[in-house]
């Protein structure tokens, strides 16, 4: 152990020391049959050698002012903890006892007084010896114990630190992933508290908001070759290609070889504090590939002006520690039965000015700053103590402590109210229920020109600035892994775009999803969304399904070619039956015309416009007025056709009987107007009825097809329109049948046969509608209804009046009185 006090007149205090300047125990093999003994350590550490000299450089300087503590001379003891509890633990009780064989709770010799504990670096250290010390209610001022259990003031009460809490560097990491949008991490955790507790909140934080975890992994303790290798070996797993490393150097060094070995490239470190400047891992052979890029925190860089000078002023004959270093340095030895083995003796005189490595590295001042704020703390501390007035003081009736006996929970009080600056820096110090703030800079490792790394400051992370600007970042001042400008993505899926849809994949994490495109009719507008948006009814998915766009109105519009065409056709045959209805007129009295009723076949004639016209009605964009127009024309039109055709027939079959029979005329041709008329009013009755109660309108029809509204007629009650068209059916069957038993009657105007076969042709056609309307969709439905009316009008009225019209036209000769169905004899003769 590091002990000195200069014999002076002044009074002397001593604050203790413990820095792990060695990395781990030598393994002695437990054996219980010699008394234990306290065991040696191994693994020379430059950088935490340069904190035990930076807290000598600090005590130095303290003791040269004259200002601070002018009366007390400071002395110390230090102690080596070794990474390790249990020598922690020993040199605390070696401390408080003041024994070399310590012994608890006792305390022999009036040594100088003892003021406070600086250190032990590890965080599972300091939680060892701060419960050591709270005991005592001993104060401790650690400089690198970051870990956020120290923060409870009811565990340990006399813990204070210079270094912020690790739930700050957690929540910076965390927010830092989210700056970069990874959401695809993988964590590493030294086993020690600092790793565990760190990486814990660190994981609270990020799957809060969402990011998931790869793998995690710890460091072990003892590393072994095969631990090392399965760690790698997830890295090299994973498709995260964000890591982040809670640990420190020491216990990251191993994977680290295992990692070069492997060469495991293509990823981007997140470094934490403990190793983000650490020259043991950046300075490692052939690092860049592997680590460049890296990201890490930092604490606070500081410029001690004089360190160097102090480091490189260390006398190798001061104490055990040194003396190995030097031994260390120059490849040398001072102990003699060393010697004799042909190791080669330091003279004492090698230059250490030459010397560049870790220890005199003083660019990073990090830790080593807050070695050197811990040290002024206690300073601070125990000159407030000494220059406390009596009757002032804090304590009970206003009384001080005495410097040359104070207890520790006097200095304690003086500790926790500590605010001063520190020298050459200016930084104001103070103690937040004994944390100071979080702050810490952003590096990143990139190679400077020779390929060595230089550690980058691309921005900072302040804790007590508001939520949104705590983290500030340069990206353009980042160098990737591989030189790269771009910024890495890790997710382990993809986001999913517009017009689809997150799909979760059983048992893994919510970030590992697949993207579903979106069923017909559904829309997702965002990315990344959980669920598709069903479109509105006037609305349907567009072919990217991230929009709804509106659904295409359909009709059978005037103006369109099908349209046309059946307006003309449908004016083609009413021109016609007008222009047969004209040379009905102008044949008025001939036998032909009067054959069989002039009036009827002029009601037939009107009938069969009413119904050409009506198809008109169903085109166009479906209106009130038009579905009932349209619909009741046509039943009205088939109604008039279908009785005239019915009064026809009925007489021809009843004239054919009479004279079989030779009987009198049996009808008189107001009867068959009379039913004609009857059976169309009937109808047109009906139809108002309907048109009254339950009137068709249009409709907006979405249901039927999926991008499209089809507008079309609703035809209001389906009970009045099938009975409607039902009774036209009947109409049509009377007059079929009844033509159908006249066809044979010998008359040369063939009367019967051309009725049979137009009603047969109107059959057919109405028949052949059905399966056609149902397999139709649309507006063609609409163009199948017409063409249907239609065919059949045209069916009628060219069977029915095409061989009288060629008759009266071309043959008017065999219009005679001879070729009419023998009349019977008329009522009146
Ligand atoms: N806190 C760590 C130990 C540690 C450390 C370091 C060790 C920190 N920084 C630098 C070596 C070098 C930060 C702990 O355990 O709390």
């Amino acid at each position: 152990n590091l002990q000195g006090y200069k014999e002076v007149v002044k009074r002397t205090v001593v604050v203790g020391g413990m820095f792990p300047v060695h990395e781990r125990l030598v393994s002695t093999d437990t054996n219980t049959t010699i008394p234990p003994e306290s065991s040696d350590c191994e693994g020379f550490n430059f950088r935490t050698f340069r904190w035990a000299q930076t807290m000598l450089f600090a005590l130095n300087e303290i003791n040269n002012r004259t200002d601070l503590l002018p009366k007390t001379e400071l002395g110390y003891v230090i102690y080596d903890s070794c990474f390790t509890i249990s020598k922690a633990v020993e040199g605390t009780l070696t401390f408080l006892t003041g024994q070399d064989e310590a012994v608890p709770n006792y305390r022999c010799g009036n040594g100088p007084p003892l003021s406070a504990l600086v250190g032990a670096g590890a965080s599972d250290l300091s939680i060892a010896t701060a419960r050591i010390l709270g005991l005592y209610y001993f104060p401790q001022m650690s400089y690198a114990s970051s870990c956020s259990v120290l923060e409870s003031r009811f565990q340990y009460p006399t813990f204070l630190r210079t270094i912020p809490s690790d739930e700050h560097q957690s929540v910076a990491m965390a927010k830092l992933l989210l700056h970069f949008g990874w959401t695809w991490v993988g964590t590493i955790a030294a086993e020690d508290d600092y790793g565990k507790y760190g990486i814990k909140r660190f994981k609270e934080v990020v799957e809060e908001a969402g990011v998931c975890i790869s793998f995690s992994e710890t460091l072990p303790k003892t590393p072994s070759p095969e631990a090392m290798q399965r760690i790698a070996q997830a890295v090299v797993d994973s498709t995260a290609k964000i890591i982040v490393v809670f640990s420190s150097d020491v216990d990251l060094r191993p994977l680290l070889e295992e990692l070069l070995r492997n060469n495991i490239t293509n990823r981007t470190w997140i470094a934490s504090e403990a190793w983000v400047t650490s020259a043991a891992i950046s300075r490692h052979p052939n690092i860049l590939p592997v680590l460049g890029g890296t990201i890490g925190f930092a604490v606070k860089r500081a410029e001690i002006p004089g360190l160097r000078e102090h480091l490189l002023a260390v006398n190798p004959y001061n104490d055990t520690l040194t003396e190995e270093f030097w031994g260390i340095v120059f490849n040398c030895t001072m102990n003699y039965t060393q010697v004799l083995r042909g190791i080669k003796r330091c003279t004492g005189e090698e230059v250490i000015e030459k010397l560049n490595n870790t220890y005199s590295d003083v660019s990073q001042l990090r830790i080593t700053y807050n070695v050197y704020k811990a040290v002024y703390a206690v300073a601070h501390a125990l000159h407030n103590l000494e220059v406390c007035k009596l009757g002032r003081g804090p304590f009970e009736n206003g009384t001080c402590a005495d410097i040359n006996g104070f207890e520790p929970w006097q200095l304690m009080y003086y500790m926790k109210n500590l605010r001063f600056t520190v020298p050459h820096t200016g930084e104001e110090i103070f103690f937040n229920d004994g944390d100071v703030k979080g702050f810490y800079e952003i590096l990143n490792w990139q190679s400077d020109s020779d390929g060595a790394i230089t550690y980058t400051n691309i921005g900072y992370y302040n804790s007590t600035a508001p939520a949104d600007d705590m983290l500030t970042i340069n990206n353009a001042s980042i160098i990737w892994n591989n030189d790269v400008l771009e910024t890495p993505r890790s997710v382990c899926s993809e986001r999913c775009q517009p017009g689809t849809r997150m799909g979760i994949r059983q048992g893994e994490p919510i970030c590992c999803f697949d993207c579903i495109p979106c069923a017909d009719g559904e829309i997702t507008n965002t990315t990344d969304a959980r669920g598709c948006i069903l479109c509105d009814d006037d609305y349907w998915s567009n072919a990217n399904h991230d929009e709804c766009v509106p659904k295409i109105i359909e009709f059978l519009d005037f103006s369109e070619a099908l349209g046309i065409t059946l307006i003309a056709i449908a004016a083609f045959g009413a021109l016609a039956a007008i222009v047969v209805a004209i040379i009905f007129l102008r044949h008025l009295n001939t036998p032909l015309v009067n054959a069989n009723d002039a009036l009827l076949s002029f009601s037939l004639l009107l009938g069969l416009v009413i119904t050409f016209l009506s198809s008109i009605a169903f085109l166009g964009e479906p209106q009130m007025w038009s579905c009932m127009t349209s619909q009741v024309a046509l039943a009205v039109g088939f109604a008039l056709v279908l009785s005239s055709l019915m009064g026809k027939s009925a007489l021809l079959m009843l004239r054919a009987r009479a004279v079989k029979a030779n009987d009198v005329d049996p009808i008189h041709p107001r009867h068959q107007r009379a039913m004609m008329i009857v059976c169309t009013l009937i109808q047109a009755v009906a139809c108002t009825v309907w048109l009254i109660l339950m009137p068709p309108h249009p409709v907006k029809n979405t249901a039927a097809q999926n991008i499209k509204i089809i507008l079309e007629c609703n035809t209001g009650n389906i009970i009045f329109i099938c009975s409607i068209f039902a009774y036209d059916i009947l109409l049509a069957l009377l007059a079929f049948a009844f033509a159908f038993v006249a066809r044979k009657l010998e008359d040369h105007f063939n009367e019967g046969k051309s009725v049979t076969f137009g009603m047969l042709v109107f059959f057919i056609v109405w028949i052949s509608f059905v399966p056609a309307y149902l397999s139709t969709r649309g507006k063609f439905m609409v163009a199948v209804q017409i063409f249907a009316i239609l065919a059949s009008s045209f069916g009628l009225l060219a069977c029915v009046f095409i061989p009288k019209c060629y008759v009266l036209l071309i043959k008017p000769e065999r219009n005679k009185e001879e070729n009419m169905i023998p009349r019977p004899k008329s009522r009146d003769t």
